[in-house]
């Protein structure tokens, strides 16, 4: 896995993490030099990572004691939608659907569902607060895997992100969708990346999510990957289409989780997504300040 945390002075740094816990400083400063590096001389980003850890020390710290950082400077976000049957289904229930929906005819069609997601400035990290709007009444988060890609569209890495959505808004009308999705900190990936090569099978993967209201667990469900409707090389080939793709783009493969219809989102709700081979992804929910 590979995470950017925040040093003593305050400066963000790579790392690897093994699955039995060392942690290795590396020297890239970033996910994106890392990818450079390793096309530059003709090796995967786990070959320079292992010959990192061949030729170093771990470090003295435990990674529940680093603090997390965003892991990776995405221009764009991308996300799949209806790729699950969960996720047809509560749509239907929250555009009050009769006779047969574009959701539907999306979750059938060979062409998948695509859309913006999220650009850097939008994106946040672990621990970085989520933002929710000040004009919906119905908002959750979506839990999904995500594909870290090379603008060749080669899957680089894993990530688990949080796509905030307003249930109300894109309920009243589809074409409601961007603003139902994209806006300030609606947007949160990591806390890691774990490197493609190391996932057995990323179709057998464990995603849970856990929010907490003052402290007490009020949701909490799982769902698998085995689930999903689609392939990942067939949601990548249509975002590749007539497109430009950037090395560290990220593309979100869809919810299998829904809280059920009177499960809103509050300020001081803790939201929490597991995946296990990557880790916990962990972020406040704040009630979008007019100030900030
Ligand atoms: O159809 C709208 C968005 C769907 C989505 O975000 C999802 O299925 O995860
Ligand atoms: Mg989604």
């Amino acid at each position: 896995r590979i995470i950017c945390f925040q040093s003593c002075e305050g400066l963000e740094q790579m790392a690897a993490v093994t699955d039995s816990g060392e942690i290795y400083l590396l020297q890239q400063k970033s996910f994106l030099e890392l990818m450079k590096e390793a096309e530059n001389k003709n090796v995967t980003c786990l070959s320079l990572v292992h010959q990192t850890i061949k030729d170093s020390l771990p470090m003295e710290v435990k990674l529940e004691d680093l603090t997390l950082r965003l892991p990776l400077r995405s221009d764009e976000v991308w996300a799949s939608g209806v790729t699950y049957l969960r996720s047809r289904e509560a749509r239907n229930l929250e555009s009050k659907s009769t006779g047969e929906s574009c959701y539907d005819k999306v979750y059938e069609a060979e062409r998948p569902e695509l859309f913006m997601k999220s650009t850097f400035h939008r994106t946040v990290g672990p621990e970085t607060p989520v933002y929710i709007r000040t004009d919906s009444n119905w908002q959750i988060p979506e839990p999904e895997l995500g594909l870290v890609l090379n603008r060749n569209g080669d899957i680089v890495g894993y990530t688990i992100g949080n796509d905030m959505s307003s249930r109300d808004i894109e309920g009243e009308n589809p074409l409601y969708l961007p603003q139902a999705k994209i806006w300030k900190h609606s947007c949160s990936i990591g806390p890691s990346i774990r490197l493609a090569e190391t996932v057995e099978d990323p179709y057998n993967l464990v995603i849970s999510c856990r929010i907490y209201r003052n402290g007490t667990k009020v949701f909490e469900d799982y769902a698998n990957t085995s689930q999903l409707k689609r392939k990942y090389n067939e949601l990548i080939s249509y975002l590749l289409r007539d497109n430009v793709v950037f090395d560290g783009t990220v593309l979100l493969t869809g919810t299998c989780i829904v809280p059920n219809e009177d499960f809103t989102l509050a300020d001081g709700d803790v939201v929490e997504i597991e995946i296990p081979c990557i880790g916990v992804l962990r972020n406040p929910v704040q009630i979008q300040s007019r100030m900030n």
